[in-house]
């Protein structure tokens, strides 16, 4: 087998052993050909002007991650394809108008831990076949820019609420990745921009974090406030109300007409409550609820990344924002 043969069927090899297991949505590209891409260049430069424009806030992790954003082979040196695949999630018990809010993607245990195991499954059947072949698996905490390799892959766009929609599953689903050390010999396939005319998520978010179309302010935006920011609130302009969102916040993405379609099979009840009985919704519960319990409550879960004392802070602001 010739050299040439045996990279293509790498590519061939990492796209069947996703498809064997019935991951959603998949795609592979070259790391080469994806950092002389223009669509690279111009993420990666917007990426630098918004953290000059101070719109990361307190988030100083990603001032860190600036020059390992621009070139993953920071990350794993010996890097030569990255290989995105997005997970859709369901959603949330319904809203019964008046309770505090949880975001969709807390549903379930920890994703970061989940789809970890998922892609290390993946990339230890893609190692079978080749020894010495080197990988690392990025959920959400590395520092790469996820949504720039997913559309670099051809899974979506950057919608006007700054998340990567797919053109099927829309936008409540999460990004994973898996640098490897060998080809795929793919170049970025980019897929067209279905926005058109389209302001929902503009006009919907409560906060005005949305400043420009796909440009978020984080500093404005609630899902910020309450998983972020640490202590008290210390913007300059006076915080606005919330919505009744106390973990997340999915108003740009609940109006987005790419989310009208549940997109899988929805967990039946017993399952969804079962899956969401971390995200308490009873309000004396909250309020007498011991730092003890919380702790246990929030055990494995993204919302342990919410400490106690923010938690009370996000609820006394619900209190503010409903007397
Ligand atoms: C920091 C962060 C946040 C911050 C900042 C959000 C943001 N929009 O950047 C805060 C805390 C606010 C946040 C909130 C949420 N987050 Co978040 N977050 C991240 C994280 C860790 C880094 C994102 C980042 O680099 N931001 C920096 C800015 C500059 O990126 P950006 O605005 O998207 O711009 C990039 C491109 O989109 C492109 N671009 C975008 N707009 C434009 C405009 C122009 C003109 C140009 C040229 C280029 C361009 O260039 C940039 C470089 O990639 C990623 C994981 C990761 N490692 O990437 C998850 C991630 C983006 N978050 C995710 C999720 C689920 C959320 C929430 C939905 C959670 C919730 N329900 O509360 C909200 C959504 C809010 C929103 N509308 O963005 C998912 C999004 C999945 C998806 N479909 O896109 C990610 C990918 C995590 C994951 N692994 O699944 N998050």
């Amino acid at each position: 087998m010739s050299a040439d043969t045996e990279v293509t069927d790498f590519g061939n090899r990492i796209l069947d052993i996703c498809n064997s297991q019935e991951l959603e949505a998949y795609g592979i590209v070259d790391i080469d050909s994806a950092l002389d891409h223009p669509l690279f260049q111009t993420h990666y430069r917007y990426y630098a002007d918004w953290i000059a424009r101070g719109m990361h806030g307190e988030m100083k992790y990603l001032e860190r991650g600036l020059e390992r954003r621009g070139n993953p082979r920071l990350l794993l040196p010996s890097a030569q394809s990255v290989l995105t695949v997005l997970f859709s999630y369901p959603r949330q018990r319904e809203d019964d108008g008046q309770s505090p809010r949880y975001a969709r993607y807390l549903v379930g245990d920890d994703y970061h831990d989940r789809l970890k195991a998922r892609l290390e499954s993946v990339a230890r059947m893609a190692a079978e076949a080749r020894p010495g072949l080197e990988w690392k698996v990025t959920v959400d905490t590395s520092a790469i820019l996820e949504r720039t390799w997913a559309m670099l892959s051809g899974l979506g766009w950057i919608g006007k609420n700054s998340l990567l929609i797919h053109p099927k599953l829309g936008s409540y689903v999460f990004i994973a990745s898996i640098l490897f050390s060998e080809k795929s010999r793919r170049t970025p396939q980019v897929l067209a921009d279905y926005c058109g005319n389209c302001t929902r998520c503009l006009q919907g978010c409560p906060t005005g974090a949305l400043i420009e179309p796909s440009v978020l302010d984080s500093r404005k935006c609630i899902a910020y406030w309450t998983l972020e920011m640490r202590g008290e609130w210390k913007l300059d302009e006076p915080r606005k109300p919330m919505k009744r969102w106390i973990a997340g916040c999915d108003e740009c993405q609940e109006v987005c007409p790419f989310n009208r379609k549940p997109v899988r099979d929805l967990p039946d009840d017993p399952e969804l409550k079962q899956l969401t009985s971390h995200c308490v919704t009873d309000l004396k519960y909250l309020e007498n609820e011991t730092e003890t319990e919380y702790k246990a409550r929030v055990k494995n879960t993204a919302l342990s990344r919410v400490k106690y004392a923010d938690s009370r802070r996000n609820l006394a602001w619900f209190k503010e924002d409903c007397s």
